[in-house]
């Protein structure tokens, strides 16, 4: 076991932050079956905050046999749904307690500024595991009536292992979100967080273990997707899994599931979300709203509005608004309180995001703002709005994850909808108007997983989440997260006399 120390001293959290990383199975930190390790680097200036223990496919065997063991013994059906409720609460006020602590180990690892951290990732997560305890206990099967001869039931029954694969760009909360359902309705866990953003998954570990679960009931493995998490997508004891990454990953898990055991599979993949402004819309709220929508975690969100359409009658003044207002907001320092975007996470999506922006000059498009790095070191890109794109340029169709936002006019309603469902994606859409019918109208029309209404990028524990079309599978968060991690059992009991 390493133990990774390292003291704060910002303006807004201050102390010594200490605990032990390394391969999580069985409720034990080791090093991984080779010994290597993997660099854990600051997006601010490239430099490396510690180095953690590189799981690998034979650590993902051990993740398996431990959670195996757990779900026969200790957990799933031997272990009652109010208990486990019980526990999924406990943890939640732990995290909470140590909230700060995690909003300044989020902001270290990912870049995002701690203010966001721990308003959004953590105020997320926390509601996460408390509403899913609610659920423990309470997500229960049903007498069916059918003859008088018969009694037939349905159990809600957890499903065994389940393999669970997140993203670096809410590291806590997409932990947050796999963990909450899965362990409500019983099930065990591997679950393998971001190479790039290890480290409050495996502060988690520790809290997970003093909150009283069992050992073996979650694994945390961290290393590379080509071998741990295509080890995990390929496990024939993994019965299922859950992803949340790019599109075409997502199409790798499932072919690998396909091939190996067809474990059951939910996927939560990437967007392009259109994010529409009528002339009658509230101009500044609109614009704000809309700054948010695509410049929020450095525009890295799977829902974020990227795709932004503007009624010819307020194009010019909303461009303006626009325009100045993401020219406002403050790169910088995220442990600064006035900064609202740090650095992306990483030199490869600085990079991908900059081979975007180029793409789109190349094309043809205009740069209106931004489209440069800011500062020396670091993986600092400046707010950017694109304006004169074309309908199948790369920068329209393509998920940037990047502050990169398409600025496009159109004239009636039936032509926004129609290029707001011209996309491979279904993940989020917006629509900003002051007439309620037409609002709803829209929100009805577009292809989309979720429709905001005079918002953008509202997510709630209760409220489901997820994709249309190449956007995903299956649903999390709400009452409709339970249903991919059960087994529904339908039980006949013979009342009658007959044979
Ligand atoms: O994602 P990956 P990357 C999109 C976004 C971004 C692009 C690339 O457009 O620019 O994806 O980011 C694990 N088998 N999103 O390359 O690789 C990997 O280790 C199994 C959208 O970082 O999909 C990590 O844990 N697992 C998105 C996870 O998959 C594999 C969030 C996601 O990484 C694997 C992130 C394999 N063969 C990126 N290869 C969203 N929907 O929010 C990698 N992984």
């Amino acid at each position: 076991t390493t133990t990774w120390e390292h003291e704060f001293n910002t303006p807004v959290f201050k102390g010594k932050v200490s605990f032990p990383t390394g391969v999580f199975v069985d409720g034990k930190f080791s090093a991984g079956s080779t010994g290597k390790t993997i660099d854990v680097i600051n997006p601010t200036n490239g430099k490396v905050i510690t180095k953690i223990a590189e799981a690998t496919v034979d650590d993902v065997d051990r993740a398996v046999k431990s959670a195996r063991k757990a779900f026969d013994t200790v957990w799933g059906l031997n272990y009652p749904g109010s208990e486990r409720g019980k526990l999924l609460m406990k943890l939640a006020d732990l995290l909470e307690e140590n909230q700060d602590e995690f909003a300044a180990i989020e902001a270290l690892d990912n870049g995002k500024t701690f203010s966001w951290a721990k308003a959004a990732d953590l105020g997320m997560s926390i509601g996460t595991f408390r509403y899913f305890g609610g659920w423990a206990g309470k997500s229960h099967g049903k007498v069916i009536e059918t003859t008088e001869d018969k009694l037939a039931y349905t159990r809600h029954e957890p499903i065994g292992v389940c393999g669970q694969i997140i993203p670096w760009n809410f590291p806590l909360m997409m932990m947050a979100w796999k963990l909450g359902p899965a362990l409500a309705t019983g099930n065990t866990v591997v679950i393998k967080p971001s190479e790039f953003t290890p480290l409050t998954a495996l502060r988690m570990a520790s809290l997970i273990k003093q909150a009283g679960f069992p050992d073996g009931v979650v694994n945390v493995v961290v290393g590379y997707g080509h071998t741990v998490g295509a080890a995990i997508a390929e496990h024939m004891e993994i019965e299922k899994v859950a992803f949340t990454g790019s599109t075409l990953v997502g199409r790798k898990v499932m072919e690998a599931a396909a091939k190996t055991n067809l474990k059951k599979v939910t996927l939560e993949l990437g967007g392009k979300s259109p994010n529409i402004i009528f002339n009658d819309a509230d101009l500044d709220k609109a614009v704000n709203w809309s700054a948010h929508g695509i410049f929020w975690n450095h525009g890295q969100a799977c829902c974020a509005g990227s795709r932004i359409f503007v009624q010819s009658g307020i194009y010019d003044e909303f461009l303006k608004r626009f325009t100045a207002k993401a020219d406002s907001l403050r790169l910088g320092d995220p442990f600064a309180t006035d900064s609202y975007q740090g650095p992306q996470v990483s030199q490869i999506q600085y990079d991908r995001i900059m081979s975007y922006i180029n793409s789109g000059k190349e094309e043809g498009a205009t740069v209106h703002l931004g489209g440069e790095r800011h500062g020396e070191e670091g993986y600092w890109i400046k707010p950017t709005i694109f304006t004169d794109t074309k309908p199948n340029m790369r920068i329209v169709q393509e998920e940037i994850f990047g502050p990169v936002g398409v600025v496009i006019k159109f004239e009636n309603e039936a032509d926004v909808i129609k290029q707001a469902n011209d996309t491979v994606y279904g993940l989020a859409a917006a629509v900003f108007s002051q007439d309620i019918n037409r609002a709803i109208e829209t929100a009805h029309k577009l292809h989309a997983g979720t429709a905001w209404i005079n918002c953008v990028n509202q997510l709630h524990p209760e409220v489901p989440f997820g994709g249309y079309k190449q956007s995903g599978i299956g649903r999390e968060l709400g009452e409709y997260a339970l249903d991919s991690y059960t087994n529904i059992k339908a039980v006949h009991v013979n009342l009658g006399h007959t044979i």
